[in-house]
């Protein structure tokens, strides 16, 4: 399978994540990307290939103007205004107050745009973040020229992002970004399934009131894990969307049998769709020794995943989304893959 890869993703490298009342280095680091390169390789999984660059439309079809143009100059104008640290939100639109003002300075802003505070900006993520993004598309533009699979190593990921916020690692919701251009570009249809350890709250939110793309979501039961406040079972779509968002809390401590029983059943709701083409948000952070998330997969369940989703019989199209445990995340991303491959 081909892989498209950028060293400019590696231009966010943060200092700081706030974790536990402290600030640590991101879990979120530019040696994810490295680490899974060079299993690539190792493995022949197949060419390495460079994006194109498709400039701020694609990312403009979906996200706010005023949310991409703050993205672009907020580490500037945080910097400018005297802060010493990265960029961080201390206060945020919450329940009782408005949402509808949006502050004209930037300390304000930030909590505007936010939608956790574990996400600190930095000079590079704007470029990466774009990086990001033509590395999606570019591998979408693939898959649709040749009906072949490909994998997006995208970075920072996206799923968490919505149509104004950012957090959760994620800028630019780079599997919405990519379905609303396959669906531009002749698609009728599209499906994202995503297997990544948190819910998708982006995604879903963005797609939640259409019927044009299906979100098919397996994460932990977000009563217990972050995003905390989306992804329960009985969010199923509204107006036009009713019936096409389907979510799979699963509680802490699953393994690979109930895990494995659930996504049978995900890959059947996206068959009964037909859609055109698949678009999965891979987090291998499903992993046993993830040191943020608390399923049990181990890596040669990675290799099963990727065999069931061939035998699923669809054009596509992987993205990296999570993925902490840095030692073995080449191994569990490249498994997913070769499985796919081999089946
Ligand atoms: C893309 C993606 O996987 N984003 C996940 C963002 C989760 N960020 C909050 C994590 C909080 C975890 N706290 C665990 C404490 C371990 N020291
Ligand atoms: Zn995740």
């Amino acid at each position: 399978m081909l892989t498209f890869h950028s060293e400019r993703t590696k231009k966010r490298d943060a200092m700081t994540e706030l974790d536990g009342g402290r600030l640590v280095r991101p879990f979120e680091c530019p040696e994810r990307v490295d680490i899974i390169i060079d299993r690539v390789r190792a493995t022949d999984l197949g060419e390495i290939r460079a994006p194109e660059e498709y400039g701020l439309d694609p990312v403009l079809a979906i996200h706010d103007a005023g949310y991409v143009h703050f993205l672009e100059r907020a580490w500037d104008d945080w910097s400018a205004a005297g802060m010493e640290g990265e960029a961080i939100p201390t206060i945020w639109p919450t329940r009782r107050m408005r949402g509808d003002v949006i502050p004209d300075t930037i300390a304000g802003e930030i909590g505007y745009y936010a939608l956790a505070a574990e996400t600190s900006l930095c000079a590079g993520t704007f470029e990466a973040a774009q990086a990001s993004t033509d590395i999606a598309l570019s591998a979408l533009d693939h898959v649709m020229a040749t009906g072949n699979p490909a994998f997006g190593l995208c970075r920072p990921p996206g799923h968490h992002a919505a149509v104004d916020q950012y957090g959760g690692y994620c800028f630019f919701n780079n599997a919405a970004i990519a379905a609303q251009r396959a669906l531009d570009r002749g698609a009728a249809k599209v499906a994202v399934l995503d297997i990544d350890f948190h819910h998708g709250n982006g995604t879903q939110d963005i797609f939640y009131d259409r019927d044009d793309v299906l979100f098919v979501s397996l994460h932990g039961d977000p009563r217990q894990e972050f995003p905390f406040f989306l992804g329960h079972a009985d969010e199923t779509g509204t107006g036009a969307g009713r019936g096409f968002n389907v979510n799979y809390p699963l509680p802490s401590g699953t393994g690979y049998a109930d895990w494995s029983e659930t996504l049978d059943e995900a890959i059947a709701r996206v068959h009964r769709y037909q859609p055109d083409l698949l678009i999965v948000s891979v987090g291998v952070d499903t992993f046993e020794h993830d040191p943020i998330s608390s399923f049990r997969l181990i890596s040669e369940d990675f290799t099963d995943i990727g065999r069931r989703l061939r035998r699923a019989g669809m054009p596509t199209l992987f993205l990296m989304e999570g993925g902490y445990a840095i030692a073995e995340i080449g191994i569990n991303t490249v498994n997913l893959l070769s499985g796919f491959d081999s089946a």
